[in-house]
């Protein structure tokens, strides 16, 4: 057969445009979050905790010899988030925009722009993005099954939409976590073909895959997606960030919070907290023979009676920060607090085309949440406390609510929107307490925080609780805490006594390292937020 020219003039080009055309369509975008698996049948699945339950499934060697594998199941979920790895920009309190290397969020937009957790139920996760009917879905699915994605709504959404900090994550003990990362490329640095990476800090993680450390696994392309899978572990306050060229893109922002909740908070009303723990501790696949073991993570304490019991604040089961067997991690309120600080002048050059002046990082604003004083205290869209969203029912893409006074930055599209979502208000019901989960990814600072009036009972240091191994609790009470980059420290603000913390007081949170209470040039602000008894 003879092929004419015709052929290459016009149907190679058009072979070709059709080939160019499938490989642009979205297919190097995926996402994943499977409605069920091996552990969890069913991805909604969280039933409350009273022991292991020991399953069985058959798996298929050579694609015929079958044999029956056992496994204990803890209960628990399937969780997924997706995220964006880019930049984009926040403003400070004193009005300086800065560049950011950051994430932003493609799930869970609506629940991140009022201060909560954007990981979500499979169920929830699993519905293409939609301000009004999907808010907190993931943006460009458009099938599940295979996990396509259309690349338009991510790059509408992802491109220049950093957040600092990176969008919040919460999982409970015994979820699996599918979180995929989608690199969407620095448009305002296009020189740059930089990598990104999850690495979830302090996660006992077996494989290199999922740990976002480049030397040892894999980094994620511009164009590029990849689902990171982790089956939570014990309780704590974590943290994440990228982990490519760690000083520069930590600096640049890419730093998030990340925690696990406690099995215990799934014990039923009245069930017995000591025995659950009992049951944990014997959990063959978690099993730490806390008598030997000093890194047993909670060791039972050496008797205790203490039942699950409905907290009469939240009119809700009490929750716990740990799996500590005796009820003493309960809180009423939690806040994730990180701890961060800015060098303006490495984010300009950061902006720009030159050498990073590395051994130079001299932070000049001093971030709660990436935010400093008073800034801290505005609120965007709604908080933790009220649980609503306010002026941005509608959508995190409508804008920025007339209501607020927190410092909003401008989008690509010309619209303000809150690139620092997390306010650091702490807000305790009266006669309450107060979990704070306080994580520090400062890269060249340590940093003092101070609590004055309500004292600080520090109860876990590094996502471990305080206890030694008879059980016994090394809980202290402190007036300041003092972190550096990588690490985290559980803190209880225990306001019980309504005598000394009455309704409508405020007590202040700061550092007493005086020079970091300013935010640049600005000799009032940094390192400072307020706490508010209601
Ligand atoms: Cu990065």
């Amino acid at each position: 057969m003879v092929v004419g020219k015709m052929f290459y003039r016009f149907w190679l080009p058009a072979f070709l445009l059709c080939f160019v055309t499938l490989s642009a369509s979205g297919q190097s975008f995926r996402v994943q979050c499977p409605s069920a698996t091996s552990l969890h049948p069913s991805a909604n699945a969280s039933a409350p905790y009273t022991g292991p339950t020991t399953r069985t499934v058959t798996i298929y060697q050579d694609g015929n010899t079958s044999f029956p594998l056992a496994y204990v199941d803890e209960g628990g979920a399937i969780k997924c988030q997706q995220i964006s790895g880019g930049d984009g920009y926040a403003t400070m309190a004193d009005g300086t925009q800065t560049y950011l290397f950051a994430f932003g969020p493609l799930s869970g937009l609506s629940d991140l722009a009022s201060g909560q957790p954007a990981t979500q139920l499979g169920s929830v996760f699993n519905v293409a993005y939609d301000p009004v009917s999907a808010p907190n879905g993931a943006v460009g699915l458009m099938d599940p099954a295979t996990g396509h994605v259309d690349p338009r709504p991510i790059m509408d959404v992802g491109v220049m939409n950093g957040n600092m900090p990176a969008p919040l994550m919460a999982i409970d003990e015994d979820d699996e976590f599918f979180l995929t990362l989608t690199n969407v490329g620095q448009i305002m640095r296009p020189d740059l073909f930089e990598q990104h990476t999850v690495h979830f800090h302090g996660y006992p993680n077996a494989s290199a895959f999922y740990d976002g450390v480049p030397d040892a696994s894999v980094a994620i392309n511009i164009g590029g997606s990849f689902t990171y899978y982790y089956l939570a572990p014990d309780a704590g306050t974590y943290f994440w960030h990228c982990h490519i060229t760690p000083p520069e893109h930590l600096q640049m922002g890419m730093v998030g919070q990340l925690y696990v909740r406690p099995r215990q908070n799934r014990v039923p009303v009245n069930g017995g907290l000591r025995a659950a723990l009992v049951l944990q501790q014997n959990d063959p696949r978690t099993a730490s023979n806390c008598a030997a073991d000093i890194l047993c993570s909670s060791p039972v304490p050496p008797a205790n009676t203490v039942a699950q019991a409905v907290d009469p604040r939240t009119s809700s089961p009490y929750k716990y920060a740990y799996n500590d067997g005796d009820g003493t991690t309960a809180y009423d309120v939690e806040y994730p607090i990180q701890i961060h600080g800015f060098d303006p002048n490495f984010h300009f050059v950061g902006m720009t085309f030159n050498p990073e002046n590395f051994a130079g990082i001299k932070d000049k604003y001093f971030l709660l949440n990436g935010r400093s004083y008073p800034d801290t205290v505005n609120v965007t869209g709604g908080n933790q406390d009220s649980n609503t969203i306010g002026a941005n029912t509608a959508s995190p893409f409508v804008g920025a609510p007339t209501s607020s006074t927190a410092m909003y930055t401008q989008s690509a599209d010309g619209v303000g929107r809150p690139s620092q979502p997390l306010n650091t208000l702490i807000t305790i019901p009266e006669g309450g307490k107060a979990l704070l989960r306080i994580s520090d990814l400062d890269v060249s600072e340590f940093q003092t925080l101070a609590s004055l009036g309500i004292p600080m009972q520090v109860i876990a240091i590094n996502a471990r609780l305080l206890r030694d191994q008879a059980g016994t609790n090394l809980y202290y009470n402190t007036n300041s805490i003092t972190l550096g980059g990588g690490e985290s420290i559980d803190v209880i603000l225990d306001a019980s006594d309504t005598t000394k913390y009455p309704a409508g007081s405020t007590f202040y949170l700061y550092t007493p390292n005086l020079d970091h209470l300013s935010n640049d040039a600005e000799n009032f602000g940094g390192l400072m937020t307020e706490v508010v008894i209601k």
